[in-house]
């Protein structure tokens, strides 16, 4: 295809895939002005969820891909660790080393020593979960994948059985009430406020539930924001409502739900008034949200991750499942509930992932507790050896993950051997033995599930990689080989496993996925909307679910939708509650390195209530410390009201160097594992604040 650039010239465009961490997996036509270069980056038609939108810092790409401060050549450490002084080492020599060190490191402490770390960076799912491949094959330690989904997936999965829904293109068409829940579209997945306002245009009312008002909630018709972590008693709440005032729909709750008569008699005893004492929302809110979500004819709820990253958080996002389960709304169309699509992928990911490798023996560790686990915790090592060498690809722990200070003491460990993968020096590079230089999803091949809508998509290479970066596969080959791994994925190219892994599931070829823009893998109305029933032997809805049998500390949590009253309250010392919110023009720790996107967001910037900036005789732009026992950070001063007193937002996972003192908001939160099974909880975090003295 070719495009009209703005200089009047014909330009090449070709078809590629967002695979950044976010749910909306855009399709996208990129610009290719010659085999090294890109132009504009845009949304794609051929998507009917992108429609051809796409976010502001995916669409000026270009100054990523050509960032002047790319690694392009594999490097040694020279200096003290963490010193960042480094010199070139060719690509044979350094892969030379990290297998040696990966060897010398398991005879001294067997193989579970060894720890591959990865995340979403590339969202690609062999570029991404390779990794797995190289670490089954070993038997290195285990990956508990804890840092984003785990609490989610855990309280969505409790009830309805499977990590699907109806689509957000249908309710855009069909919806008369869309709430947006615990979640900031406009900043973390765009395409969400495509069909939203859609809806909108329509006539449909617009309900978002965010403690602070963001972007999203200026667009509601009604902004409900409760304190952090407690959306429980507000849903229960909500169902006392439902069963109080006659909407609830007891032929379908008689037919597809497991514990109707029971739930109905436990929520009775929670009126609004008791959700507000936990919540801090007006009872009479929430009362006028029960009625506009039983009045709806099809009311539909999107659930995002936001609410969930508290100890609580999974008996939050169950509990705000069950009001279509309550109102019978997933009958309608348009109606019913979203909170991801990955569950709908009929994939067979052994020769991505090689999974008939795994041994269960082998001890497990919880990928957002690595601070606990590189300083020796001995409940955070479940059993096992120190771990004392690592592969990190795809993620930037050293700013990502919770109790910062732990992460880096570990980091800073002489016996610890670390090689990061990486596409720019990022703060967890600068730890690393050997640095490797990474290509960009423009570079290399892979494919991608999406949950934000039902499209499995393939992507070419679109350009040439600068200098010397290669793709995360030929990494784990090249170790695989010098380590003396065996499986058939170490000897195929990208493009080989994609196109055998999809023949093998049954799905239409790589190269035909490609020239059809991706496969729709979408349900029936039946299915989609769960009329056949749920994803459970009796196919009910659970409002009762299985919690001990999901997690050791299952049997701790209520048994029915409740308050769950777990999580880090606010004391007299640290009588703030902190979240850690995404800003609209990073993405996770990405992006930090692009001008457009640092020139937006500026600075650290701490959104208080102005009642307490007052209390606190802080000013706008005053410098103030936010802490608790675990470390202090200083943030600039922003009153913003819309929130409750008590309530802080700190937007962006910035650079630990953008702080003074030089480590960042996630030396304020916890790696305490959120209930039953773990899980991040990011914003669950109690501090106190103290102005800054000029
Ligand atoms: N621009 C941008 N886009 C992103 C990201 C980013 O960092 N920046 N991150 C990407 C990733 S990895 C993910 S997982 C997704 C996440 O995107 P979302 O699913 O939108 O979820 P979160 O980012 O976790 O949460 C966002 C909102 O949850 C609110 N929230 C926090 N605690 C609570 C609570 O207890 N109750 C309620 N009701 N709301 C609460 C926050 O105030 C915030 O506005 O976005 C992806 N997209
Ligand atoms: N305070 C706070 N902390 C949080 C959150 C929060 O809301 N608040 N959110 C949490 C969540 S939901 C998540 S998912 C995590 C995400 O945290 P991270 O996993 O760190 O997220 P990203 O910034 O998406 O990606 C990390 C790195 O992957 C690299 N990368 C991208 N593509 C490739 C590739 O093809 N190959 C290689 N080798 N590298 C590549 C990028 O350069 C980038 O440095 O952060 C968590 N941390
Ligand atoms: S909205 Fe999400 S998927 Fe779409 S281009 Fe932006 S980061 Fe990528
Ligand atoms: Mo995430």
């Amino acid at each position: 295809m070719t495009a009209k650039a703005a200089n009047g010239q014909q330009v090449e465009t070709v078809p590629s895939v967002c695979p950044h961490d976010c749910t909306s997996t855009c399709a996208l036509e990129v610009e290719r002005i010659d085999a090294n270069t890109i132009g504009r980056v845009r949304g794609s038609q051929r998507n009917y969820y992108t429609a051809g939108v796409i976010c502001e810092k995916v669409s000026r790409y270009a100054q990523r891909v050509h960032h002047p401060d790319r690694l392009t050549q594999p490097m040694r450490r020279v200096g003290p660790k963490g010193s960042g002084q480094f010199e070139p080492i060719s690509w044979n020599d350094a892969l030379d080393v990290v297998a040696e060190q990966f060897t010398r490191k398991a005879q001294q402490h067997g193989t579970e020593t060894v720890w591959p770390y990865y995340y979403a960076g590339t969202m690609g799912l062999v570029q991404r979960d390779g990794i797995n491949r190289l670490r089954h094959a070993m038997k290195y330690s285990r990956w508990f994948s804890t840092i984003c989904v785990a609490l989610s997936d855990g309280g969505w999965i409790a009830g309805t059985g499977a990590k699907r829904g109806v689509d957000m293109a249908e309710a855009g068409q069909h919806a008369d009430l869309i709430v947006i829940w615990g979640g900031n579209p406009v900043n973390t997945q765009v395409n969400v406020m495509t069909h939203a306002m859609a809806a909108k245009k329509r006539g449909a009312r617009l309900v978002v539930v965010d403690p602070y008002r963001t972007g999203t909630a200026e667009r509601a018709d009604l902004h409900v924001a409760p304190r952090p972590g407690t959306d429980g008693a507000l849903a229960v709440a909500m169902m006392h409502v439902l069963f109080a005032e006659g909407f609830a729909d007891w032929d379908y709750l008689r037919r597809y739900t497991d514990a109707p008569d029971e739930l109905a008699a436990h929520v009775a005893q929670r009126p609004p008034q008791w959700a507000e004492a936990i919540t801090g929302v007006p009872a009479q809110t929430i009362i006028e949200f029960a009625r506009l979500y039983g009045q709806a004819k099809a009311p539909y709820i999107r659930c995002h991750h936001g609410f969930s990253r508290s100890r609580n958080g999974a008996v939050n996002m169950h509990a705000v499942s069950c009001l279509p389960a309550v109102s019978g709304a997933w009958q309608r169309k348009g109606g019913g509930a979203l909170y991801g699509q990955t569950g709908l992928y009929p994939l067979n990911r052994n020769l991505i992932e090689g999974n008939e490798l795994i041994d269960k023996s082998i001890r497990e560790l919880d990928q957002s507790r690595l601070g606990p686990i590189l300083v020796g915790e001995a409940d955070a090592l479940n059993g096992g050896p120190p771990v004392t060498a690592m592969l990190v690809q795809n993620t930037n722990p050293a700013v990502v993950c919770p109790e910062l200070h732990k992460v880096h003491q570990g980091l800073l460990r002489e016996d610890l051997f670390l090689c990061v993968h990486e596409q720019f020096m990022t703060e967890t590079a600068a730890f690393a033995d050997i640095v490797l230089p990474a290509t960009m999803f423009l570079e290399h091949d892979d494919f991608y599930t999406a949950s934000g809508h039902t499209v499995f998509q393939v992507a070419r290479k679109v350009i040439e990689p600068p200098g010397e970066c290669r793709e995360n596969h030929y990494v784990i080959c090249e170790l695989a080989k010098r380590l003396g791994a065996e499986h058939p994925g170490f000897e195929m190219s990208a493009w080989q496993i994609m196109d055998e892994t999809l023949k093998r599931s049954g799905m239409w070829d790589a190269q035909t996925n490609l020239e059809r823009g991706g496969q729709d893998c979408a349900l029936p109305f039946e299915q989609a909307h769960y009329l056949d029933g749920f994803a459970w032997p009796d196919r009910k809805f659970r409002f009762k679910p299985d919690w001990p049998g999901m997690g050791e500390r299952g049997s701790q949590m209520p048994v029915l939708p409740d308050h769950f009253n777990v999580i880090d309250q606010a004391t007299t010392e640290q009588p703030y509650r902190l979240v850690t919110a995404p800003a609209r023009t990073f993405l996770n720790s990405t992006f930090t390195e692009t001008p457009g996107s640092v020139q937006r967001e500026r600075r650290p910037t701490a959104l208080i209530h102005p009642q307490d900036c007052v209390a606190l005789g802080l000013s706008d732009g005053d410098r103030v410390v936010l802490g608790n026992a675990r470390g202090e950070i200083v943030a600039h001063a922003k009153a913003q009201d819309g929130q409750q007193p008590g309530v802080v937002i700190l937007e962006g996972i910035w650079p630990n160097r953008a702080f003074e003192g030089g480590v960042g908001v996630n030396s304020l939160t916890s790696a305490e594992p959120g209930f039953p099974n773990g899980g991040a909880v990011f914003h669950d975090t109690s501090i106190w604040l103290r102005k800054m003295q000029a």
